[in-house]
């Protein structure tokens, strides 16, 4: 099936893109500089979520809402710039757990959104408020309004998601990863419209960790329907360069799960759901293993990379039918 068009054309119509926290939400930051706010939605990863000092700690939806209104932390990636520690310093000193940092203003959002939950609003209500709040125009959801937790079955038992991930540093090897309340959870309405969406032009699925970012999202009951049912193209940005992850655990996890460390292993994972995977430039070699595989500028260290891959991924999309007409 060849649905080869119009090659250098933008997508037209709305973009989907779904991510996990920093590096996806750096390919979010691009796709916001290059399409006008009304046609893009980001669906944002919500199985890292957890309860800590008994506040709803959502740490990739604040890290693409930070890293859209500009107040993200450069060098963490998470969290605000210019973050203060004065509450960690106390719990600390009063020796409450400090395994997890919850910065002085970050720690606003928690309360303010606990509190909200509290009183029976939905996660996707309130995470539409704090963009309006920070100037963001896009629309950032939430996955599902129901609870998700991804837990890691690693060499040392089973581990919860930021257990893992901060506490111990990634360093248990991973065995499994499980999507606890995944199957019980739907795509929200607003997901469910954004998907449905006749004008769809494309769902982009960013370079975050596929295992620890994405799957969370793609098990939700009904979530793969409908983005397979959805009849527009679905473009994937590889994580990986030169077999390394640009950040995190991913080629570690990849070695523990028995996939080689490739870009052949990424499509082999989101096979059936993607008809493309991008590639960055240093793979080059790569590009000629498979159709579905074609090379983007995909290291994004300055906001202009950022804005070059989205422009990447728009031109790639575009250069696809949508597959009813295919
Ligand atoms: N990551 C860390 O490595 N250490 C932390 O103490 C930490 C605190 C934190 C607080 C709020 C938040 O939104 C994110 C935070 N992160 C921290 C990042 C987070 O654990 C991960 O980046 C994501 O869950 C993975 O995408």
């Amino acid at each position: 099936m060849n649905r080869e068009s119009q090659a250098g054309q933008h997508v037209q119509g709305s973009v989907v893109a779904l991510c996990g926290g920093v590096g996806g939400a750096k390919l979010a930051l691009g796709l916001a500089h290059a399409l006008p706010a009304e046609r893009l939605t980001i669906v944002v990863n919500t199985g890292d979520d957890f309860s800590h000092f008994g506040l709803h700690v959502s740490p990739d939806i604040d890290t693409v809402l930070y890293t859209l209104s500009g107040r993200v932390n450069p060098e963490t990636g998470w969290g605000r710039a210019g973050e203060t520690w004065r509450f960690m310093e106390a719990v600390g000193e009063l020796g409450g757990e400090t395994w997890f940092s919850l910065g002085d203003s970050d720690l606003a959002t928690h309360a303010v959104r606990t509190a909200r939950l509290a009183a029976g609003e939905s996660l996707t209500a309130i995470t539409s408020d704090f963009a309006k709040a920070l100037g963001i125009g896009p629309q950032v959801l939430p996955a599902s309004d129901a609870p998700i937790a991804t837990m890691v079955e690693t060499a040392e038992g089973t581990l919860p998601f930021q257990r893992y991930f901060v506490g111990q540093k990634c360093a248990p090897a991973v065995k499994a990863l499980r999507f606890a309340g995944a199957q019980a959870a739907r795509p929200s309405a607003e997901v469910a419209a954004a998907l449905s969406a006749p004008d769809l032009g494309v769902i982009i699925l960013c370079p975050s960790n596929p295992y620890l970012s994405i799957d969370p999202i793609l098990a939700i009951a009904g979530m793969r329907g409908l983005i397979e049912g959805a009849g527009a193209p679905v473009v994937a940005v590889s994580p990986l360069v030169g077999g390394r992850a640009v950040k995190g655990p991913l080629a570690k996890m990849m070695d523990e799960l028995g996939h080689a460390r490739s870009n052949a292993s990424i499509l082999a994972h989101y096979e059936g759901l993607i008809d493309l995977l991008l590639i960055d430039e240093r793979d080059r070699a790569d590009a000629g293993l498979d159709p579905r595989l074609r090379v983007a500028p995909t290291m994004m260290k300055s906001l202009e990379e950022r804005i070059a891959l989205a422009r990447a991924v728009l031109e790639a999309a575009g250069s696809l039918r949508r597959k009813a007409e295919a």
